[in-house]
């Protein structure tokens, strides 16, 4: 199938981008990799007026990284993240992004494209929902940022609104005694989670601090604070932690997993999957975190 019609315009500045945005009441839509837009408008889901492609626009294209976090602008590419030593700052993000698709689509595809996007099943969105990121949304009424907990909505719903554009993301960069995991099961590489887990670990003087974004089994990222479970099985000793802390875990994921079963996985199902990436990826990222081994080289 081909897309319906529409009008096409490549600003070059943010402000125009904002404008032509606004001029089409609710009818445009903004364009960056276009790895998930191209796809949607082919089969018609989509039928927007005007798409603003805002890969002309300069000031979007930084990757920066300012004191303790790594600024992404709206047309970074996943791929360049991944590739830039930049990134490194960030592990948790770099142990995601080969999950994203495949090269070719990481080459084209944005960070942020895939925050606005909003996916259930996306790896990116969780990233950002465990780390706490925060994002920039621009429109005719200036700047406003909101963190990526509350930015997503539901599936495919955000709190951006019609006439704003996604035009950052920021994300805090690892620090001494932080460890990173990240897992998904999907039917095949590339292919979106069944269920996933984006794990942080802080060693502190009080215990170990602990966050998991779980993905896939929900309408949205679902963040959870796992320090005392993860504190409890520490302290029981031993080896075989990832299996302690799946006994930790059994009651949180039941709660996470808020998906009825469809053609892929039932919800049992979900739930078997999530209790293990979680016990095992928390488990990782503790000894990253003890062993101060942070750094992920791609
Ligand atoms: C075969 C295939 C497999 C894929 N597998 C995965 C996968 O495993 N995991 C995964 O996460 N993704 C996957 N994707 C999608 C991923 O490739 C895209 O990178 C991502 O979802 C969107 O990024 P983009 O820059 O291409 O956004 P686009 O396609 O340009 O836009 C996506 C949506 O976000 C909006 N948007 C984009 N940028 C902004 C902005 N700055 N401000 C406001 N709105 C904006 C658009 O209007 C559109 O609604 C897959 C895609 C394909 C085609």
């Amino acid at each position: 199938m081909k897309a319906a019609p529409f009008a096409y315009v490549r600003p070059s500045r943010l402000s125009d981008a904002i404008a032509e945005l606004a001029e089409t009441r609710g009818g445009g839509k903004v364009i960056a990799g276009g790895q998930s837009l191209t796809p949607v408008l082919a089969m018609r889901l989509a039928r927007p007026d005007t798409l603003i492609d805002i890969n002309s626009v300069e000031e979007l294209g930084a990757l920066t990284r300012s004191g303790p976090a790594l600024h992404i602008g709206a047309t970074v590419r996943q791929r360049r993240v991944e590739r830039d030593p930049l990134g490194a700052s960030v592990p948790l993000l770099r142990l995601a992004l080969p999950w994203v698709g495949h090269r070719e689509l990481r080459s084209r595809g944005t960070v942020c494209g895939s925050l606005a996007h909003a996916d259930p099943a996306a790896e990116l969105p969780a990233v950002a929902c465990c780390l706490d990121a925060e994002l920039t949304l621009s429109g005719p009424n200036g700047h406003r940022r909101v963190s990526a907990r509350e930015f997503f909505h539901g599936a495919m719903t955000t709190a951006l609104t019609p006439d704003e554009i996604l035009t950052s993301v920021r994300l805090p960069v690892a620090a001494a005694g932080e460890g990173f995991g990240f897992a998904e099961i999907a039917r095949r590489h590339g292919d979106f989670a069944l269920a996933g887990v984006a794990v942080r670990v802080r060693l502190r003087a009080g215990g170990p601090e602990a966050t998991m974004t779980a993905f896939g089994v929900s309408d949205r990222p679902v963040t959870r604070d796992l320090s005392e479970r993860l504190a409890a099985a520490v302290n029981d000793g031993g080896d075989g932690l990832a299996g302690r802390l799946k006994e930790q875990l059994v009651a949180v994921v039941e709660e996470i997993v808020d998906t009825d079963g469809d053609i892929h996985a039932s919800r049992d199902y979900r739930r078997r999957l999530l209790l293990a990436l979680a016990g095992r990826e928390l488990s990782k990222a503790y000894e990253r975190a003890r062993d101060g081994a942070e750094e992920v080289t791609t």
